[in-house]
């Protein structure tokens, strides 16, 4: 179907039900607990996984440990040549790998390809970024003596993706670790292995090529137990989690019981706000595709909408003229943009959030249905949903992972859109759309947005690589791909240097015997 087998045989991926489980074996192994995935496009099984066991997991510890000892004296700039062929590779594959992102994922083929395209794009960054892993000098108090800092590879990374963004976010960690000397063990979510298995692929053979251990970027494919052991191993010393703020939270307390270091990405309720100065030609489609792109399954998707009251009336009625002629449909198939939710679960996530809202007090406006007939008999396609609601119901409170936008009404200025805006528990992405400056600048002060993302004239999703991406409070403040958010996935050594005859203690202390 579309030629899926043909994109497997492209990824090199021959017999995929012979299966894969860890970054030491490809295949061959006696299956105990195997995992079926089918598309959530057409419900078709792509192949089967075998699921790691405790036993393989710590087989991939011990394979990353060794391979952690040479990859780390390999100087920086060459292993930024490694990474630049991985980028090299992902550029060659960028077509067979964008659709098998599309179709076991379920994201139109654009964003398919878009997801690869940042792939590509945080290798570049990362190749550069490896003849800048630079600390800083700083002046001692004592004469002849100097104080630099430096940056260390820290070790194994663990990677906990999810299915979302089953091979980006991945790669953001993956690419500045490697950059960094550090190795790493890649848990993908048990809802898209495949394209996972499909990039371990691509890596092993840019590994091999340059005869470097395979142990240096590691596959676990397995459930939440590999999470939790990954969670708890103290040989690991970087957590890097992407997933539901529960996930999260599980996770975060277990590295931060052993003082670990975690680094979260987790749920958003990212909002725009609409003033009463803002360019509607422009914000209405940043709202489309923030709030429908992905099928609203983007960490950074639009799911409150703030709208001044007056305009809010205009906005309503540009919305519900789109909204019903949203081509909903098989991503693969040109034209279509709205895909399938991943599963039967995710449905009932957006259908129960749309009961309650209502229950709540909220006001379906269009959408909402989960489609029928041909070429929606999976069950998983839905439309997308306008709701007006109020910013406190528990509903919207909350990050329902599916194509549901919230209208909520605002009055007098911008403080009081901004105040809604922070009203939730989570803190990942938000804009604003205005011409007016007194606004704008209101929106990125100290007193304004509480995101770890602030936009001003476009939308919350689609943050480019160079930039830090993560937010704050229920988010959980990690910060992941450009800017310097390279440093956590390195550890920190200041140095102090005495050459001169004399031994002064700092602070002036005198201690002669
Ligand atoms: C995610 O959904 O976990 O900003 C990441 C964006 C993408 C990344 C989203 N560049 O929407």
């Amino acid at each position: 179907h579309h030629g899926i087998r043909q994109v497997l045989r492209d990824l090199g991926i021959q017999d995929i039900n012979a299966a894969y489980s860890t970054g030491l074996q490809w295949g061959g192994e006696a299956n105990e607990q195997v995992s079926s995935i089918s598309s959530p496009t057409d419900g078709k099984l792509i192949g089967k996984v075998r699921m790691a066991t405790a036993h393989d997991y710590e087989q991939v510890v011990l394979q990353a440990q060794e391979a952690f000892k040479s990859w780390r004296l390999v100087p920086a700039p060459k292993r930024g040549e490694i990474v630049r062929q991985i980028g090299n590779k992902l550029r060659q594959y960028k077509e067979p790998l964008g659709k098998l992102v599309s179709y076991e994922m379920g994201k139109i083929l654009q964003e398919g390809l878009g997801e690869v395209q940042e792939m590509i794009d945080i290798c570049d960054f990362a190749v550069g970024l490896s003849r800048q892993l630079h600390g800083l000098t700083m002046h001692s108090e004592r004469p002849a003596h100097r104080m630099y800092e430096q940056y260390h590879p820290l070790g194994v990374v663990g990677i906990i993706s999810a299915f979302n963004f089953p091979v980006a976010v991945w790669s953001w960690n993956a690419m500045l670790a490697a950059v960094c000397g550090d190795v790493c063990i890649w848990k993908p979510s048990e809802k898209t292995p495949l394209v996972a298995v499909a990039v371990q692929h691509i890596i092993k053979d840019v590994l091999q090529e340059n005869e470097l251990p395979e142990g240096i970027f590691n596959l676990v494919v397995g459930d939440a137990e590999i999470g939790g052991l990954m969670a708890a191993d103290e040989r690991v010393p970087l957590v890097s989690a992407t997933g539901s703020t529960r996930m999260g939270k599980k996770v975060g307390a277990v590295v931060g019981a052993r003082l670990g270091k975690a680094l979260l990405e987790l749920g958003g309720n990212n909002a725009i706000v609409l003033t009463a100065n803002a360019d509607l030609d422009i914000a209405i489609r940043a709202v489309l595709f923030g709030a429908v792109g992905t099928a609203g399954q983007r960490c950074t998707t639009t799911r409150r909408l703030i709208i001044h009251d007056s305009i809010y009336d205009d906005v309503k009625q540009r919305l519900l003229a789109a909204y019903p002629k949203l081509p909903v449909g098989h991503p693969l198939q040109e034209g279509n943009l709205v895909g399938p939710l991943i599963d039967q679960d995710a449905v009932r996530g957006f259908t129960d959030a749309l009961g309650r809202v209502q229950q709540e007090g909220g006001k379906l406006l269009t959408g909402g249905e989960v489609l029928s007939g041909t070429g929606y008999e999976t069950g998983t396609y839905v439309q997308p949903a306008l709701v007006e609601a109020e910013n406190h119901y528990h509903t919207v409170q909350e990050e329902t992972f599916a194509p549901i936008l919230y209208l909520i009404r605002y009055s007098g200025d911008v403080q009081n859109a901004i105040e809604l805006q922070n009203g939730v528990r989570q803190g990942l992405s938000s804009s604003i759309f205005s011409l007016n400056m007194r606004e704008t600048e209101a929106f990125l002060a100290a007193t304004g947005s509480d995101c770890g993302i602030a936009n001003v004239n476009i939308g919350t999703s689609g943050a480019e690589i160079g930039g830090a991406f993560g937010g704050e409070k229920e988010t959980g403040g990690g910060r992941e791909s450009g800017s310097d958010a390279w440093k956590i996935y390195m550890r920190r050594q200041t140095n102090t240097i005495n050459y001169s005859t004399q031994l002064p203690l700092a602070q002036g202390i005198k201690f002669d015997i």
